[in-house]
C-alpha cells in the first residue's frame, strides 16, 4: 500500500546523496517535495527532471541550515503558503576532516556542530510547532552508525551523531500525546560525496574508503526511508541501523569481498 502517494516532503541537503535519492524515491511514489540545500543549481536541475519524469510538484529553496533567519523565512514560506510538510526529513550533514582531537581544525568542528545539530535543530523548530498544531506529521533524522560507536580520529563528528540519536529520543518524549512519529536512521558506509565532503576535496582519499567491498548506496538508504515513512501512523520506526553486509561495526568491514 502506497501512503506516501499526495504527501508534501521536505527534505534537507536534497543536491546529493541520501538526500537527493529520497527526493527521487519520493517524487517516484507519488508525493510532492520541498527541497532545500545551498547548492541552488543542483536543486534547480533535480526539479526540472523530478517534474518532467513524474509531475512532482516541487518546491526550492537555496538554505544553509546554519543560517535560523535563512530557516525560519524558507520554513515561513512553505507553512505560509498552507504547505505544511507531512514528512521531514532532517538528512542535510557532513563530517569535515578526520584528526585527533589534539590535532583537530576547530573550523571543522564548527562546520559539523553547526550543520549536524544545531542545523537540525533550526529546521526542526521551524517546521514541527506546525505539525505539532495540526496533530499530523514524521519526522526522519539521519544519524549514523557513527552515533553509536565511535572510531579513531571520528571525535566529533562522531559526537554530533551521538547527539542527533538523542534528539530522536528527545524529541519523542516531547512529542508524546501527539500522533507525530519521530525516527531515526542510521547508516553505516555509503558512497555519496559524503567523504570527497570530508576530505575537503580529495577524491583519490574519499575513493579508498570504500575500497574492497560493496558499501550502501544512496538508493539503498531511500528504499529504508521510504519503507518507514510508509508504515501505518500507528508504526514509529525509533531507530534503524542499516549496513553494507560487508560492515559488522564501523570498523569491522571485511575489504576483501570484492
Ligand atoms: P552528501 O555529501 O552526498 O550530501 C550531503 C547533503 O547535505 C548535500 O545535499 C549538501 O548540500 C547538504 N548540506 C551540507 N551542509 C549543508 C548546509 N549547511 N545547509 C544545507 N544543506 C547542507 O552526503 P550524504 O548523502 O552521504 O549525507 C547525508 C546525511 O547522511 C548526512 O547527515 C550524513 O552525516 C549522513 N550519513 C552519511 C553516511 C555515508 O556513509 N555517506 C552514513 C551515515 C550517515 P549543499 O552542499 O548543496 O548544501
Ligand atoms: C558516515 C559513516 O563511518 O564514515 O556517517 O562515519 S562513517
Amino acid at each position: 500500500m502506497n501512503r506516501i502517494k499526495g504527501k508534501l516532503i521536505l527534505i534537507t541537503g536534497a543536491s546529493s546523496g541520501i538526500g537527493e535519492a529520497c527526493a527521487r524515491r519520493f517524487a517516484g511514489e507519488g508525493a510532492s517535495l520541498a527541497l532545500w540545500a545551498r547548492r541552488r543549481e543542483r536543486l534547480e536541475q533535480l526539479a526540472a527532471e523530478l517534474h518532467q519524469q513524474h509531475g512532482t510538484a516541487v518546491r526550492l529553496a537555496q538554505v544553509d541550515v546554519r543560517d535560523r533567519a535563512a530557516v525560519s523565512a524558507a520554513a515561513a514560506e512553505l507553512t505560509g503558503g498552507g504547505h505544511v510538510p507531512d514528512v521531514l526529513i532532517n538528512n542535510a550533514g557532513l563530517a569535515s576532516g578526520m584528526a585527533k582531537i589534539h590535532e583537530g581544525d576547530p573550523e571543522d568542528w564548527d562546520r559539523m556542530i553547526d550543520t549536524n545539530l544545531k542545523g537540525l535543530l533550526n529546521v526542526t523548530r521551524a517546521i514541527l510547532p506546525h505539525m505539532v498544531a495540526r496533530r499530523r506529521g514524521h519526522v526522519v533524522n539521519i544519524g549514523s552508525t557513527a552515533g553509536h560507536m565511535t572510531y579513531p580520529m571520528g571525535n566529533v563528528y562522531n559526537a554530533t551523531k551521538f547527539g542527533v540519536r538523542a534528539l530522536t529520543e528527545g524529541m519523542n518524549l516531547d512529542v508524546a500525546g501527539t500522533p507525530i512519529r519521530v525516527s531515526g536512521i542510521d547508516p553505516g558506509f555509503a558512497e555519496t560525496e559524503f567523504s570527497e565532503v570530508r576530505f575537503h576535496g580529495d577524491k583519490q582519499r574519499a575513493k579508498q574508503v570504500y575500497e574492497g567491498f560493496k558499501p550502501l548506496s544512496a538508493d539503498d538508504i531511500a528504499d529504508a526511508i521510504a519503507y518507514v515513512v510508509n508504515l501505518p501512523e500507528h508504526v514509529n520506526i525509533l531507530d534503524l541501523i542499516l549496513v553494507p553486509t560487508a560492515q559488522r561495526n564501523v570498523y569491522v568491514v571485511d575489504r576483501t569481498s570484492q
